[in-house]
């Protein structure tokens, strides 16, 4: 489809400019858009790839290291990244970005902060203006389940009168239960909330219960879009 191809897209670019022979310490993120970014890493050859580390941000980003037969290690043995590519649920003009919509930003944050780079990868839909904008299910916030409650009252307190806890699709009964054996709330606020969005952080991560917030602020070196005619837009 025009989406995939433009996710492989931006996930090529962003691994030709990006990943070195030099770079031994790769954070690979989580989502339908990093697959790719890992089939470009194996590309480059089992030379290279034979002594570098791959550390994952999740359940399904560590299956992806796994399945490709890359070499898995741990933020906990290598606090210092050298490049972490990851996706994006929207990027704004500043490069700041709702992140979440796969439930894994907790370690994707850990694993951004403790890289010398981040880099994001995404079809044209998430290259937005202003956030809110496309993605409109909310910033992602995990959440101690014991406080969910208490949370979403003072979320909804804090401007999103529709904060929700999200629940499994199918499969699972009751609400979504990310990596870490956390809940999520996904708190949406209309667009002068997002106009500032460190300032949105700030405030939600200070709530008690709060465990990670799905807003990334100027953490990005560069965002790589893939676009439904072939070419690619960076922001940086
Ligand atoms: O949850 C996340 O932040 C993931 O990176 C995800 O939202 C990225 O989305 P994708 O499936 O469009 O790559």
């Amino acid at each position: 489809s025009v989406i995939e191809k433009s996710k492989r897209l931006a996930a090529w670019t962003a691994v030709d400019h990006h990943i070195r022979p030099e770079h031994k310490i790769i954070g690979i993120g989580s989502g339908s858009t990093v697959p790719y970014v890992v089939e470009r890493i194996v590309a480059q050859g089992e030379q290279v790839n034979r002594d570098r580390v791959f550390l994952p941000t999740g359940f399904q980003s560590k299956e992806l290291i796994v399945r490709a037969n890359l070499r898995l290690g741990d933020v906990d043995q290598y606090p210092n990244i050298d490049v972490t590519i990851d996706g994006a649920d929207e990027v704004d003009h500043e490069l700041n970005c709702i992140k979440g919509g796969g439930a894994c930003h907790l370690r994707e944050k850990v694993l951004a902060e403790a890289a010398d780079t981040w880099i994001v990868v995404a079809d044209y839909r998430k290259n937005s203006q202003t956030l809110g904008t496309t993605y409109r299910s909310g910033v992602p916030i995990e959440v101690a389940p014991f406080a969910y409650a208490k949370l979403l009252q003072n979320v909804r307190r804090l401007g999103s009168a529709d904060a929700a806890l999200r629940m499994a699709q199918g499969g699972k009964a009751g609400p979504v239960v990310t990596d870490n054996g956390n809940f999520v709330i996904d708190a949406p606020f209309d667009a002068d909330a997002f106009a500032d969005p460190h300032s949105l952080l700030a405030r939600i991560k200070l709530l008690t219960g709060v465990v990670e917030v799905g807003l990334f602020c100027k953490m990005a070196r560069a965002a790589y879009f893939g676009n439904a005619d072939g070419s690619v837009t960076i922001k940086w």
